[in-house]
C-alpha cells in the first residue's frame, strides 16, 4: 500500500511571514503521522513563507525561470531549511524520514513537462523509510531553473508508484462549493467548474480548479482535506472531499 501525502505550505508555515514555520501545526501533523504508522508513506511539502517568499523576490515560478545562482541558492536553501524542520519534527516521533530534494532528481523539458526520477523513492520504501519531498528549483531546458511545485511532485509520485491514496492537506477542510460547504464527492470536472470559479475545462490558470482536474486524471482516488483530518486520511477514512 503506498500513500502520498502533502502538508501544504500554509498549513506548515505563517504564510505572511518570511520563513517562518507553523511550529504548533508541523508538531501536530508529525504526531498524526507517528500515530498513524508509516509503512508505504511518502510525505510531500510545500513551500509556504519559505520558498515562495525568495521565488517572488527574484520573479521566478513554475514558468518563469531565471540563471541566478544567488536567487536560485536563496530559494533552495529555504526550501531545505524548511525540510529539515519537517525532517526533525519526525525524527523526534521516531518516524523513519529521508530528504529527496527535487532539484537533484527531476527536470523540465522545453515544454514545461517534468520528470522526476522515482527509483529511490520507491526503493526507501521498500526499504522501510519515508521519502519526504518538497517542492523545489528544477533545471528546465531553455528557461535555467524554475519552480516545481509539491502538487507537481505529488502528480509524479502518485503514477510513477502507482499509490493507492492520494492525501492533499490544506488549510481548508475540502474543496469548497459557492457557500463555503465541503463537496464530498467530485468525479466530473464539467459538473463542478462553476462551483470553483472556472468557466470551461479549458479555462484552468490555478488555484482549486487546477487541482482538481490534476486529481480527477490520477487514477488513484485523492483526497483534500484540513489537518483535523490527516488521522483520519492516513486511517483510511474518507475525509474532506473525495476526487476520483
Ligand atoms: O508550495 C513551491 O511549492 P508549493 C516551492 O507546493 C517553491 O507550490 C520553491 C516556491
Amino acid at each position: 500500500m503506498v500513500v502520498v501525502l502533502k502538508l501544504g505550505g500554509s498549513v506548515i508555515t505563517e504564510k505572511d511571514r518570511p520563513e517562518t514555520l507553523d511550529g504548533d501545526s508541523l508538531a501536530a501533523l508529525a504526531d498524526a503521522i507517528a500515530a498513524a504508522g508509516t509503512e508505504g508513506l511518502v510525505v510531500v511539502h510545500g513551500g509556504g513563507s519559505f520558498g515562495h517568499h525568495h521565488a517572488a523576490d527574484y520573479g521566478v515560478s513554475t514558468t518563469e525561470g531565471t540563471h541566478d545562482i544567488e536567487a536560485l541558492m536563496a530559494i533552495h536553501g529555504a526550501m531545505k531549511t524548511l525540510n529539515q524542520f519537517v525532517l526533525s519534527r519526525l525524527h523526534e516521533r521516531d518516524v523513519p524520514a529521508l530528504p529527496v530534494h527535487p532539484l537533484s532528481a527531476a527536470a523540465r523539458d522545453g515544454n514545461a513537462d517534468l520528470t522526476l526520477m522515482t527509483e529511490q523513492v520507491a526503493t526507501m520504501l521498500e526499504e522501510g523509510f519515508v521519502p519526504v519531498l518538497h517542492g523545489d528549483g528544477v533545471a528546465h531546458a531553455g528557461e535555467g531553473v524554475t519552480v516545481v511545485s509539491g502538487d507537481e511532485l505529488v502528480t509524479e509520485l502518485a503514477t510513477a508508484l502507482d499509490a493507492d491514496r492520494v492525501g492533499l492537506c490544506s488549510t481548508v477542510p475540502g474543496v469548497l462549493d459557492g457557500d463555503d460547504k465541503v463537496i464530498p464527492v467530485i468525479d466530473d470536472f464539467e459538473a463542478v467548474a462553476d462551483l470553483l470559479g472556472v468557466s470551461d475545462a479549458t479555462d484552468v490558470t490555478g488555484g482549486m480548479g487546477a487541482k482538481v482536474r490534476e486529481l480527477l486524471g490520477l487514477g488513484s482516488p485523492a483526497y483534500v482535506f484540513g489537518p483535523d483530518a490527516v488521522d483520519g486520511f492516513l486511517a483510511g477514512d474518507d475525509v474532506g472531499t473525495r476526487i476520483e
